[in-house]
């Protein structure tokens, strides 16, 4: 086992990796931007690096400071969280020409995954299903109009680097397909330097349900069944919950299956996630996550693991401390994401904290790096915390983050709290019929806070 891991990243998950480390006897090193030194993940690590100015790219993405802050420290493997170099191939083969160890998966597992038409080639010849499309990139205005043709419309055309709804537009009819394909090409080329684009089916009204999977690089790996995560506002997560409302345990058993067979079969190392659309009872494959989720912390309170900690002692080449059969659900948890942000328009609010109150009892967990009188710096990203709660049930998760959430003090910024007493007032939400565009319609006729 390591004897000293150094955390390249920032906020909560930077906290939550510590914690992991700790419990293991591994000492941590936290890294961080001059516009970071006061916060907690530098208070709570062993040691610290300063490694930049506030800018991200000269600092929580600088390879050789990272590196750097590692030969300094004797750190002998980094963490990367979610975000900033969680999904940089080129990161994890100059972690490794180091003599140090990525805690995540290999570089050509993240270089397959990072583009989608090679994900899903990958995945179906593994045997997963996926949205019917065309077979690989398509490169012609004329190809696509065909391949529309054929398929018939709604369909969507993707970049191959896009991500986070980026360099993605869809054609209703054959009339749009020009504007459509030309569109996508050019986003893909402006936001990644890559213009190869594919076309799918569009699917008009499904669930973003995603798998989480983890493998021990030596061709063994379970799934810790799904996540519901279709509640998204501008393709950004702001509720989750597992299991999900929809699936049936023979669907979950099923599905869960082919996606640890598919994960065993490339000796995936680590946690991952598998993206699926599900629509009238049918799973299609969209795009895999080769990183520890923002939302990981739902599938951990139904299945009782610490996956972080299951991600430290693979990379050490260590087994896994579950097989399949260990792994049984129990009850019900619901995430939401806390973001430093003003309603209704989702601006950001950073400034400093003049009053913190975290929730606690049974059931409940508040993943967050704030503290009293802490600013909020402003060049990060938005999420300032997680609130997790886990129930017998759903019933009891959903009254127990009502309870929670009237708990929680934030003062001295603007939050999203406003926005979860609000869903939890929809009966939509307590039966869980929901879809992907279920929250943006909601936010349409909304028009008080
Ligand atoms: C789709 C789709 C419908 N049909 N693909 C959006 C982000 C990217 N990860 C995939 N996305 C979608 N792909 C087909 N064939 C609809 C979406 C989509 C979406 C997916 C998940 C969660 C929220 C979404 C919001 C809008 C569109």
């Amino acid at each position: 086992m390591f004897n000293k891991i150094l955390i390249a990243n920032r906020g909560e998950i930077a906290l939550r990796v510590i914690r992991a480390a700790r419990e293991m006897g591994i000492a941590t090193v936290a890294v961080h931007s001059t516009a970071d030194a006061d916060a907690m993940h530098v208070r709570m690590a062993d040691e610290s690096v300063c490694i930049g100015p506030p800018a991200s790219p000269q600092s929580y993405l600088s390879f050789p400071a990272i590196i750097s802050a590692c030969e300094i420290t004797g750190a002998e493997a980094i963490h990367p969280g979610y975000g900033f170099l969680s999904e940089n191939a080129q990161f994890v083969q100059i972690v490794e020409d180091h003599g140090l160890t990525f805690i995540g998966p290999t570089a050509e597992h993240i270089r397959v995954m990072g583009d989608k038409i090679t994900a899903k080639d990958t995945m179906k010849a593994l045997g997963v299903p996926c949205v019917p499309g065309s077979d690989g990139g398509v490169s012609t205005l004329e190809e696509a109009k065909k391949l529309g043709d054929e398929m018939g419309y709604p369909v969507i055309i993707k970049a191959t680097a896009g991500g986070g709804g980026r360099g993605m537009k869809v054609a209703q009819t054959a009339a749009d397909m020009e504007s459509a394909f030309m569109t996508a090409r050019a986003e893909g080329k402006a936001a990644f330097g890559n213009d190869e684009v594919y076309i799918e089916k569009y699917l008009t009204t499904p669930r973003h349900i995603e798998i989480q999977v983890f493998g021990d690089g030596k061709g063994r790996a379970v799934h810790l069944g799904e996540r519901d995560c279709s509640l998204q506002r501008r393709h950004q997560k702001v509720f989750e919950e597992a299991p999900g409302p929809a699936i049936s345990a023979e669907e979950r058993a099923a599905i869960g299956k082919v996606c640890a067979d598919a994960v065993a079969k490339i000796n995936y190392i680590g946690a991952g996630t598998i993206e699926f659309l599900y629509e009238n009872g049918e799973f299609y494959f969209i795009e895999m996550n080769t990183r520890l989720q923002v939302e990981h912390p739902v599938t951990e309170a139904i299945f009782g693991v610490d996956l972080v900690r299951e991600q430290i002692r693979v990379a050490a080449g260590l087994d896994m401390t579950f097989q399949q059969d260990d792994l049984t659900i129990n009850g019900h948890s619901i995430e939401v994401r806390l973001n430093a942000e003003k309603l209704p328009n989702f601006s950001p609010s950073p400034g400093r904290i003049t009053q913190y109150h975290a929730p606690g009892g049974l059931g409940v967990r508040m993943d967050s790096a704030l503290y009293d009188g802490y600013a909020i710096p402003p060049y990060y990203d938005s999420l300032i915390g997680k609130l997790i709660v886990h129930g017998r049930d759903r019933a009891e998760a959903l009254s127990r983050l009502n309870r929670a959430l009237g708990e929680l003090i934030i003062d001295g910024v603007d939050t999203t709290v406003p926005l979860f007493h609000a869903l939890l007032a929809e009966k939509d939400i307590h039966t869980g019929e929901y879809n992907i565009h279920w929250l943006e319609h909601w936010l349409e006729r909304q028009t008080d806070w």
